[in-house]
């Protein structure tokens, strides 16, 4: 029997042990399986609690199971469920007795996603929707991942690639009437019309949708400055815990070290890095050079230095190209300087570097003016990341996909008047295109990428 016709299993809850473990059967051996082990099958949708026995009648657990007759399941096949209790002898003991089963065998990841996709009960933009909300970690990208998963983009999609039919139903038409190939202009006028305003539509889409992949992607602020300026404090007490290596001596942390943060329900990655300066010091030289490629790459650097420092300007080409970077003067409880006597924005903005410094002061030991300095992290992420709420684009595969359709729109407006075999041959290919969003056509390259990157057991 072929792999994907045989019956799989997998345990869809969390690692054990755990209270419950959730065991999911899909296929046309589930109904036979649970005749074998539970004794019995359930009215469908009707929660029954029974004891479950292997081959050779030993009790494995008292379980509730639950049956979903095809095609009104998850996956779209028969689908059985065995909640039991989370030990690994007992989920040991299950697989065993469901292995021993003819063609069924323990799942791929995303092996159960993968059926539910071929048989049509959701699409791919679903499908990558679930695999976002498997991995989001913070609220806002939850909501998201949801969105996507309840979705939008698919109905958009969906919608978008209906009307294209339409109106290249408009202008085949018009060639099958026409003697000499033209399409008379009321049939090429309304598809026209159409077009363009789909080609707009799916323009502003595409331009609203920045901000959905970078809530998907998170923002990375990284902490640099030089040695002993006390970054590593910094980082532990924004992450409240001592995630990285603190001590009087210059040159300490010499790896970039990553943290998560949920800055307001925000994704952050928040890295420290070695402290900026020259130095013969072969290991410390490569933590340098870490440091200044991060922190030239962050979304955002915080720029930590003695309060009573001297200058304290970074290097190139960090806080150059447009990255935002923001003056943070470490210390304070040790600083000569009065509250009030420091001038914000000591550094000048260099040519190139963002605009956006902003000058704060701070003690990483004490805690003094970091609520401040949390604050202005959250409204920067805020701006950041967008309100987020509307477009549902999160992956590069959908805004490639919209960007050709776009470009082969365009194409086909341009194509008016030369020819309508050209004007209807390239509308074909936006149609294509809106079926690949989809997952209609040529998808085996994109499942296969896809489904691998699901948990086992989804
Ligand atoms: N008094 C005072 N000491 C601080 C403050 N922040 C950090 N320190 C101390 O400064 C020293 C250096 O702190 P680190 O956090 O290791 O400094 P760093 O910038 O990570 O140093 P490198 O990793 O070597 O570049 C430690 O002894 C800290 O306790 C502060 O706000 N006030
Ligand atoms: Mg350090």
């Amino acid at each position: 029997m072929h792999p994907r016709e045989q019956t799989i299993f997998a345990l869809s809850s969390g690692r054990p042990p755990s209270a419950i473990a959730v065991v999911r059967v899909s296929g046309a051996q589930a109904g036979p399986a649970l005749e074998d082990i539970a004794g019995m099958i359930p009215a469908a949708r009707v929660a029954k609690r029974v004891m479950l026995r292997d081959s050779r009648g030993e009790v494995i657990d008292d379980a509730i199971v639950l049956w979903f007759r095809a095609p009104a399941s998850a996956t779209g096949e028969d689908v059985a469920e065995f909640h039991v209790h989370g030990g690994r002898a007992v989920l040991h003991a299950l697989f065993a007795a469901l292995s021993s089963i003819d063609n069924v065998r323990a799942a791929e990841p995303g092996e159960f996603t993968r059926r539910a996709f071929e048989n049509g009960k959701i699409d791919l933009t679903e499908a990558e929707g679930l695999d976002d909300l498997i991995h989001a970690d913070t609220e806002r990208q939850r909501r998201q991942a949801l969105r996507q998963l309840r979705g939008l983009l698919g109905d958009r999609a969906r919608e978008w690639r209906r009307q294209l039919i339409e109106a290249s139903a408009l202008i085949e038409a018009g060639i099958d009437f026409a003697d000499e190939g033209d399409v008379p202009e009321d049939l090429l006028k309304p598809a026209m019309a159409k077009i363009g305003q789909l080609r707009r539509e799916i323009e502003q889409t595409l331009a609203a949708s920045a901000q959905s992949e970078r809530l998907r992607d998170g923002l990375t602020v990284a902490i640099a400055g030089p040695p002993n300026a006390g970054k590593s404090t910094l980082l532990n007490r924004l992450a409240r815990r001592d995630a990285a290596i603190v001590s009087p001596y210059a040159g300490t942390t010499r790896d970039v070290i990553e943290v998560h943060l949920d800055l307001d329900g925000y994704p952050v990655m928040l890295i420290d890095t070695a402290g900026i300066r020259e130095t013969e010091d072969p290991v410390e030289r490569e933590g340098v050079r870490r440091a200044q490629e991060r922190a030239a790459a962050a979304d955002l650097v915080l720029w930590l230095a003695d309060d009573d420092g001297e200058d304290a300007r970074p290097p190139r080409p960090i806080g150059e190209g447009g990255v935002p970077l923001w003056e943070v003067r470490n210390k304070v409880d040790l600083s000569s300087l009065e509250d009030d006597g420091a001038k914000p924005g000591q550094l000048e903005a260099k040519p190139g570097q963002g605009a956006a410094t902003r000058y704060f002061r701070i003690s990483a030991v004490r805690g003094d003016g970091i609520d401040n300095l949390v604050a202005a992290l959250e409204s920067f992420a805020g701006a950041w990341f967008g309100s987020g709420e509307t477009a549902g684009i999160t992956r590069f595969r959908h805004r490639n996909i919209l960007r050709e359709s776009a470009a082969s729109l365009a194409k086909t407006e341009a194509l008016v008047g030369q020819g309508d075999e050209f004007v209807a041959e390239e509308l074909r290919i936006s149609i294509q295109l809106m079926g690949r969003l989809l997952g209609r056509v040529d998808i085996d390259d994109i499942l296969d990428s896809l489904f691998k990157d699901f948990c086992i057991g989804k």
